[in-house]
């Protein structure tokens, strides 16, 4: 089952819970995947601003399938992991960038996605419920 579809089942379950608690996001961005790959990251900035952790469950999207991945080094090499429940402490943030956090991106070819295009994602929060956040799509990542 595509996963974009339980996604807009949560979402929807979560819309009447939204508190826009202490969750800010900032600097969300997919990097455009050359066309050899099949898939691509997704990097941002998740602050908690709020006096209490927050954990993030899960991430989903209406248009790709995504998860919630970091990159950890083992043995020297570098492997991918597939994380949830990822806490935030009150006051602080989590960085998603390369070698690190990161949203993972599949098929991303599939959807025909562009330069300068936006794909939103939804970030599903203990606490603070849905937040929904735009990630441009980008070739060069500067930041
Ligand atoms: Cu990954």
């Amino acid at each position: 089952m595509k996963l974009f579809k339980l996604c807009l089942v949560l979402v929807l379950i979560s819309l009447s819970f939204i508190s826009n608690a202490e969750i800010v996001t900032e600097n969300f961005r997919v990097m455009m995947a050359p066309k050899i790959a099949k898939n691509t990251a997704g990097y941002g900035v998740i602050k908690n601003t709020g006096s209490e952790a927050d954990t993030l469950n899960s991430v989903c999207s209406d248009t790709v399938d995504v998860m919630f991945h970091k990159t950890e080094i083992r043995s020297g090499m570098a492997k991918m992991v597939h994380l949830s429940d990822v806490v935030i402490k009150a006051g602080q943030e989590l960085v998603l960038e390369a070698m690190s956090y990161h949203l993972m991106l599949f098929d991303f070819h599939s959807a025909e996605f562009k330069e300068g295009g936006k794909i939103t994602f939804f970030l599903n929060f203990k606490k603070a419920g849905v937040v929904k956040v735009e990630a441009s799509i980008i070739t060069t990542d500067s930041s």
